[in-house]
């Protein structure tokens, strides 16, 4: 897979050379480019953002450099099948677990990051027309821009990249895979401070165990996430 990003602020992506993500560009299971999109002005400002017509408060991300952009990573003409351009706005459809199983089989996936009030709409409608395209949100909260949420983004997609975790099992079990929140976990020692391990899980019964274990995935959920269960 190939992950690119657009920003004012291409720096923020210097986090993805961390941990995991790090593990998958060193096995070459995925390539990652962030771009800055003032290089794609040519006025001796490096101007990206102008006032809205219709009047409102703040600025609006002008269209030609992310024109510019676009036509630079995909090339002057052309749709490309196999290409997710993605919008962070807070305006998307939310990502969810499911959302990123979807993107881990993606060729190809251009995060265009928007900052101050958004981005003229134009820009969403010309990239419908070069390449597959996705207004996306993390959440019902506002961030300044959207270099965070599509850091977010290609953690929860990249880790999905058949290869990047060693042990698939663990993509199994995991929260929302299933639905459900993950059950609690426990390692040795058995007391600490107090507190004992529950019973079920030193016992030896796997039968036993795995019944605690759905148990609690179902009492947790209820508990903090009842809308999961359609509650
Ligand atoms: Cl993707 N962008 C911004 N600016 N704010 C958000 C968001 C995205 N998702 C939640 N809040």
């Amino acid at each position: 897979m190939r992950i690119d990003a657009i920003s004012i602020f291409p720096d923020f992506f210097q986090a993805l050379d961390l941990s995991l993500l790090g593990k998958a560009r060193d096995k070459s299971l995925l390539e990652f480019h962030a771009h800055n999109l003032r290089n794609y002005t040519h006025d001796k400002h490096r101007t990206v953002d102008d006032t809205p017509y219709g009047g409102g408060a703040g600025m609006l991300m002008k269209p030609e450099p992310w024109g510019e952009a676009l036509d630079d990573l995909l090339g002057a003409e052309g749709f490309h099948e196999d290409t997710v351009i993605i919008f962070t706005s807070p305006a998307g459809e939310v990502f969810k677990q499911a959302t990123a199983h979807e993107l881990a089989n993606v060729k190809r996936i251009i995060f265009a990051c928007g900052r101050y009030e958004g981005i003229d709409q134009r820009v969403v409608e010309y990239a419908k027309t070069r390449a597959n395209v996705r207004l996306v949100s993390i959440g019902d909260y506002v961030l300044n821009g959207g270099e965070v949420a599509a850091i977010v983004m290609v953690e929860a997609i990249a880790r999905l990249i058949p290869g990047v975790i060693g042990n698939a099992e663990s993509l199994i079990e995991e929260s929302h895979t299933d639905g459900l929140l993950e059950y609690p976990s426990y390692t040795k020692p058995a007391s600490w401070r107090g507190l004992d391990v529950p019973e079920v899980l030193t016992s030896g019964n796997h039968a036993a165990i795995a019944k605690w274990r759905k148990d609690a995935q179902i009492e947790r959920t209820k508990d903090v996430r009842p809308d999961l269960l359609g509650e």
